[in-house]
């Protein structure tokens, strides 16, 4: 795929190239693009068969953006905003997919996409200054610069339950749904885990299973979507303004244009509160967490906002218990699991075909060969069980994969008490590193197309400045990265976030994990802002050489 290809350095089946990116998904595709245009030889090494990351993965029923299409999408190509037609409000799976591969198409990237190669290794060569890159099935490659692109949300995790390889039915995981769907009709179906994709799957696996069984361990909070249709006028508008739009979504906290309130909760009096709560269902998804500007810092604010969706819970939810037993506990503060955007999903415990099971009141014991079994004594027979169970998320996809910086340094055990970067983009010890939307960003909290953008943008504008001035290496100082980490942790300890750690964003939902908070909650345009800083002072925090 990529020129020279032959050229061969000292191991024969070492191919060269200057950077290799790691993932095709949206941002390991933006990196190509923009790396391609300014001369760069690229290889994007993608371990699936198909390109698209998240959004070839996730192909469960009912996968969804919570972003709006027209705001989750690249801002690279006035065209290509022009041309593509985004069907609905937020885009199905299918439709992001489709975009992905579009866009690979249409500015000819596939050459340099080589699939089904599953890289295990990156290696710093301190005698070349190249990162030695080997996939699992045994390919080499050496490049000046490699660029990971694996994503936060991508290693998925199977519960370590007792009895999992003993069932005899079908099992499915939400992040590895089969490329030619489940035809789930006539079957006893149980789902393990209700964040946003257990219940995004949930109410349209209830219209076609014989009878649902959902396996509930925490309730979370779920808005409605309020999808529907594209609105011409609006797509009409967005294509109109397209520019201002993406630049007015990246001064935001979260990357895009959802209507933000700008007044703390106190400002307005009781009654305006809960009208603005019910403003914002009405909007739908994630417009709660904008309801107010300190939604997310002020405690009684905060419940407020959670007692109302509890009320929208029991309005809902005919069966009483059934209700009481959906309610996200107090000491859960809405947001600080991440908010979910579903359709019809409390509006599926009204169904006949459908039972709740709460595991706060008895745990899976075990997953027998005819189902699951609680702690209680129940048992349930099913012949499908989809495991909703979410990532070893924001640090998986790095850490599965052996990488080795200066003097044989592991990432593995760098990061084994939690994430240490500058900036979120690169990590002492490790030159020309460059990690994409990754722990220690906005990424999880913000539009992660523009996140995506924002940090191919600036590695690629590193890297030009490396190739102009002649420079091998860049590499974060560890002093700078010392006071990225701190002020990560010290921008969260203000938040509603240091409260309720049962999230991924403290690594709770992985067995083993330290509980660090992950994600920058400063926001995207406090970000970039720091980001175009250390560039107009010279990559401050970084040593070239
Ligand atoms: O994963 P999750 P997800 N026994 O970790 C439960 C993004 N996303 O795939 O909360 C029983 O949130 C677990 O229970 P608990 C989005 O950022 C976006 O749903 O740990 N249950 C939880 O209910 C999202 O936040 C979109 O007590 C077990 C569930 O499994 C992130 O991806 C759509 C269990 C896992 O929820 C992850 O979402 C989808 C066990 N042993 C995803 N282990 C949209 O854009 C785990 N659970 C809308």
């Amino acid at each position: 795929a990529v020129e020279n290809r032959a050229q061969i350095l000292g191991d024969e089946a070492a191919q060269v190239v200057d950077a290799v990116v790691v993932g095709a998904g949206l941002a390991g595709v933006s990196a190509l693009y923009h790396l391609r245009r300014q001369g760069i030889r690229v290889l994007v090494l993608e371990a699936s068969d198909g390109i698209g990351g998240t959004w070839y993965h996730n192909r469960y029923p009912g996968a969804r953006c919570d972003i709006e299409s027209l705001d989750y999408s690249y801002s690279f190509s006035e065209e290509l905003q022009q041309d593509w037609h985004w069907s609905e409000r937020y885009a199905s799976q299918q439709e992001i997919l489709a975009y992905v591969q579009h866009v690979v198409d249409r500015f000819d990237l596939r050459k340099d996409i080589e699939l089904n190669a599953r890289v295990v290794s990156a290696v710093f060569d301190e005698t070349d200054g190249r990162w030695a890159v080997r996939t699992e099935n045994g390919q080499q490659f050496s490049a000046k610069y490699c660029l990971l692109a694996t994503g936060v949300l991508s290693a998925a995790q199977v519960p370590q339950i007792r009895g999992t390889e003993s069932f005899q039915g079908r099992s499915y995981h939400t992040a590895d749904w089969p490329t030619e769907g489940v035809d789930l009709s006539g079957d006893r179906v149980g789902v393990i885990g209700t964040g946003s994709s257990g219940t995004q799957l949930i109410p349209l696996v209830a219209e076609q299973a014989a009878h649902l069984y959902v396996f509930q361990r925490t309730p979370n909070f779920v808005m409605p979507a309020q999808n529907r249709p594209m609105d011409p006028d609006l797509e009409r508008h967005w294509k109109e303004h397209y520019p201002e739009l993406r630049k007015k979504a990246r001064a935001t906290r979260n990357g895009h244009n959802q209507i933000s309130n700008p007044l703390r909760g106190k400002d307005v009096s009781p009654e305006e509160r809960r009208a603005e709560f019910e403003r914002r269902w009405e909007l739908g998804g994630l417009y709660m967490m904008r309801a107010f500007a300190d939604i997310l810092t002020d405690p009684e604010v905060n419940a407020e906002a959670g007692d109302f969706a509890r009320e929208k819970i029991r309005q809902i939810v005919d069966d009483p218990a059934t209700a009481e037993a959906l309610m996200p506990p107090r000491e859960l503060a809405l947001g600080t699991k991440r908010l979910c955007s579903g359709t019809n999903y409390y509006e599926t415990y009204n169904r006949d075909n459908v039972t709740l099971v709460n595991l706060r009141e008895a745990p899976i014991e075990a997953v027998t060969p005819t189902g699951i079994r609680t702690a209680d004594g129940s048992e349930y027979e099913l012949d499908v069980i989809v495991y909703a169970t979410g990532f070893d998320a924001m640090t998986g996809s790095f850490l599965r994969i052996d990488v080795r910086g200066r003097g044989g340094l592991s990432l593995r055990e760098k990061w084994q008490h939690g994430p240490r970067t500058y900036l979120g983009v690169m990590t002492h010890g490790f030159p020309n590193l460059f990690i994409l939307a990754g722990p220690q960003t906005p990424s999880v909290f913000s539009n992660m197309v523009n996140q995506a953008e924002i940090h191919v943008e600036w590695v690629n504008e590193c890297i030009a400045h490396l190739e102009k001035n002649e420079i091998d290496t860049i590499e974060a100082n560890e002093d700078a990265e010392n006071a990225w980490v701190d002020h990560v942790n010290e921008l969260a300890s203000r938040t509603l976030y240091a409260q309720s750690r049962n999230s991924w964003f403290w690594g709770a939902n992985t067995p083993g994990k330290p509980r660090v908070f992950m994600p920058y909650v400063g926001g995207i345009d406090r970000y970039l802002q720091k980001l175009g800083e250390v560039v107009a002072h010279g990559y401050e925090g970084f040593t070239l050489r």
